[in-house]
C-alpha cells in the first residue's frame, strides 16, 4: 500500500534498524521501545491486522513465529519474552499493517494494561 509506513519500512524506502528479513518477513527495532529488546515482525505483504488473516496465511504466520523464536534465541531471551499483536483501536493498534511485538529483557506483568 502506497501510504503504509510499515510497507515502506519493509521495502527499504524508510530506514529502520533491521534485525531479520527473508522473502516474506521483515523485523526491525521499535522506534519507541517498551522493553530493553523491542522488535516488530511484519509480513512484507500488506495485511491490515490479524482480523484480515485467512487460512491461506498459515505458512506466513509460521514464518513470522519461527523468525521471532530464532531472534529471541539470538538475543539471549531464554528467561522469557512476550510476542503480541494489537488488533483495532480498543487494543491500541496505531499502525494498520499487521505487526507482532517481541518484548524482552525485563520482567513482564500480567494482565497487560
Ligand atoms: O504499534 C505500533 C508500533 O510501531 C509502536 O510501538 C511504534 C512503532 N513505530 C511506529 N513508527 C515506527 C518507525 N518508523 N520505526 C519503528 N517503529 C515504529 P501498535 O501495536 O500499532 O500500537
Amino acid at each position: 500500500m502506497d501510504d503504509c509506513i510499515f510497507c515502506k519500512i519493509a521495502s527499504g524506502q524508510i530506514p529502520s534498524t533491521v534485525v531479520y528479513q527473508d522473502e516474506d518477513v521483515f523485523a526491525f527495532r521499535d522506534l519507541n521501545p517498551q522493553a530493553p529488546e523491542h522488535i516488530l515482525f511484519v509480513p512484507k505483504r500488506h495485511i491490515a491486522s490479524m482480523a484480515e488473516l485467512t487460512p491461506a496465511d498459515g505458512p506466513l504466520l509460521a514464518s513470522i513465529f519461527t523468525a521471532a523464536k530464532n531472534v529471541a534465541h539470538q538475543l539471549d531471551l531464554e528467561q522469557g519474552y512476550r510476542f503480541v499483536t494489537n488488533v483495532g483501536p480498543h487494543a491500541g493498534q496505531s499502525v494498520f499493517h499487521l505487526h507482532f511485538h517481541l518484548l524482552g529483557g525485563r520482567d513482564m506483568t500480567w494482565p497487560p494494561g
